[in-house]
């Protein structure tokens, strides 16, 4: 009831309508960091016994498809630019670092009778230089990379995918438990899957529009909860730790008060995250009904004898139930729904879902054609999961913008503000977040986008040897606000170098989650 008068007063008052720009500030133990991907920038494709991941392939076997032609071979060469990647995070003065271990960099055939110990060594350096820091390592065990040797037996389509990913994951906790604590295992199921395995325009570049990209969706969460099932008993009493998962949340509401719209809408929230959320998150587990309902309805209406959408058996339900520690949110920008006005081939999720999404015509426009900003839509994503679902901490694991290079990025700037400013806005209604993470730490390869969408608060020149990198205007407005803790829409520095300065806040990080 308090939540709900609070979240009335903040969107009543305020002259843009929704917001009343007092200051507030991030609690003392709000933790802030900065994201990458191992494909996304530390190249090094095949040093060193590295193993060919599904992205390997997909970029080489498909170089046309890649918008500028620049693929993960090189990348910004975090294989070897590391030291200088740990000095941004310090220039940055953040508490932690996301970034994620590359399953064929350390399985090169992605089980784990052979072991690269180089590999390994890439990453127990990059964690030793962050703590020896005081910068806390996230690491997530699985960002869209899968060793090729397990796609070509079916990828997460094949049930076994669960095993493989436990036994690896499994691997990783033994080897950094004592050094991280901070895991997060899938990121993205929702692209992993529906990107992946259903349209297809991330690898593996499959085309299963009716069966795979569900099939893999349940072998993930699955796959996720047998590594958290795995963390809880043999590491957590010991060493603290906590896992999550990273889900793609944006913000999809009705185009218009419509029932239409607002069903299409529900639809969308239902098919775009609640197939994921749901089954930890929601009281009774499972998928949600309303997917459900649709998918089996129309499986039997095209003729299958069992629905597009497997089920999740009691024990399954039960297995992946609260199998996480923190909602690993990912939010970027919101969607406008109502019923789908052209007709989807079928049988097909998009047939499926039925809806079509615009966005505000007024919304700024990042160089993604997919990214427009609306800060408003992370306060509502934000109580959406609060009224929703029970008791779930999130971190904010991914948010950012995407621009052309250029050190001047007012645009970065001022959507990170705006959406900083809506997050204290939920905070203070009620939704328990625990950190914020700039997605990125530096430009890089934006997968089929190449580098041609630059998302860093440091740029990279990919033409030098080095891949120098250089801080943007955001980078010092990010460090201010980590400092003072506010969002200050008229702060600028007096000029755009930046340098490590002592801290002397540094967080414990025993957050409680
Ligand atoms: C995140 O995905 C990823 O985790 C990260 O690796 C990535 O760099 C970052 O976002 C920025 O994109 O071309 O219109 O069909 C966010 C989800 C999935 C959104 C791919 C854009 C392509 C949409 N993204 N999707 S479109």
């Amino acid at each position: 009831m308090r939540v709900a008068i609070l979240c009335l007063l903040n969107l009543l008052i305020g002259s843009d309508g929704w917001s009343d720009h007092r200051k507030r500030k991030f609690p003392t133990n709000f933790l802030f960091g900065a994201a990458t991907s191992a494909y996304q920038v530390e190249g090094g494709w095949n040093a060193d016994g590295k193993g060919e991941s599904i992205w390997d392939k997909f970029l080489h076997d498909n170089p046309d498809l890649v918008a500028d032609g620049r693929n993960g071979d090189v990348a910004s060469d975090s294989y070897h630019q590391w030291r200088r990647d740990v000095e941004m995070l310090r220039e940055l003065g953040v508490d932690f670092y996301r970034f994620s271990i590359s399953w064929s960099r350390v399985l090169p055939t992605g089980f784990e009778n052979e072991i690269n110990e180089a590999g390994f060594k890439y990453y127990d350096n990059l964690i030793d230089e962050l703590l020896k820091h005081e910068i806390q390592p996230m690491v997530t065990l699985y960002h869209f990379e899968l060793p090729q040797p397990l796609q070509e037996l079916g990828g997460w389509t094949n049930p076994l995918s669960v095993t493989w990913f436990e036994n690896y994951a499994k691997l990783v906790f033994r080897r950094y438990a004592d050094k991280v604590k901070f895991w997060i295992t899938i990121n993205q199921p929702n692209t992993v899957c529906m990107e992946g395995y259903a349209s297809g325009i991330m690898a593996p570049g499959l085309n299963s529009k009716d069966v795979g990209g569900y099939e893999c969706a349940k072998n993930v969460l699955l796959a996720h909860a047998k590594a958290y099932r795995a963390y809880q008993t043999e590491f957590k009493k010991k060493y603290e730790g906590n896992v999550g998962i990273s889900i793609a949340v944006n913000w999809f509401e009705a185009l218009s008060n419509t029932t239409e719209n607002n069903e299409a809408a529900e639809r969308a929230r239902a098919f775009e995250f609640g197939l994921y959320l749901d089954p930890i998150w929601s009281k009774k587990g499972d998928f949600p009904d309303l997917v459900k309902k649709i998918v089996d309805k129309k499986s039997t209406e095209q003729g299958f004898k069992t629905s597009r959408l497997p089920k999740l058996t009691a024990a399954e339900v039960k297995l992946i139930k609260g199998s996480a520690d923190f909602l690993g949110m990912n939010h970027y920008t919101t969607f406008q729904v109502q019923p789908s006005q052209t007709q989807f081939e079928a049988p097909s999720v998009e047939d499926d879902r039925n809806t079509e999404y615009t966005q505000g015509p007024a919304w700024r426009a990042a160089k993604s054609p997919w990214l427009k900003s609306a800060p408003y839509g992370l306060y509502k994503a934000c109580l959406h999961l609060n009224l929703n679902y029970d008791y779930l901490p999130i971190i904010i694991t991914e948010h950012g913008w995407s621009s052309d290079p250029g050190l001047e990025d007012q645009d970065r700037v001022d959507n990170m503000r705006g959406y900083l400013g809506a997050l204290l806005l939920a905070m203070e209604d009620g939704t328990e977040v625990k950190g914020y993470t700039a997605w990125s730490l530096m430009d890089n390869v934006e997968w089929i986008a190449g580098t041609s969408e630059r998302f860093g608060l440091y740029e990279v020149d990919f033409e030098s040897e080095q891949k120098t990198r250089t801080a943007r205007l955001s980078a010092l407005v990010y460090k201010h606000i980590i400092e003072s803790r506010e969002v200050e829409d008229a702060w600028r520095p007096s000029n755009l170098k930046i340098a490590i300065t002592k801290n002397d806040k540094k967080n414990n990080y025993r957050v409680e989650l």
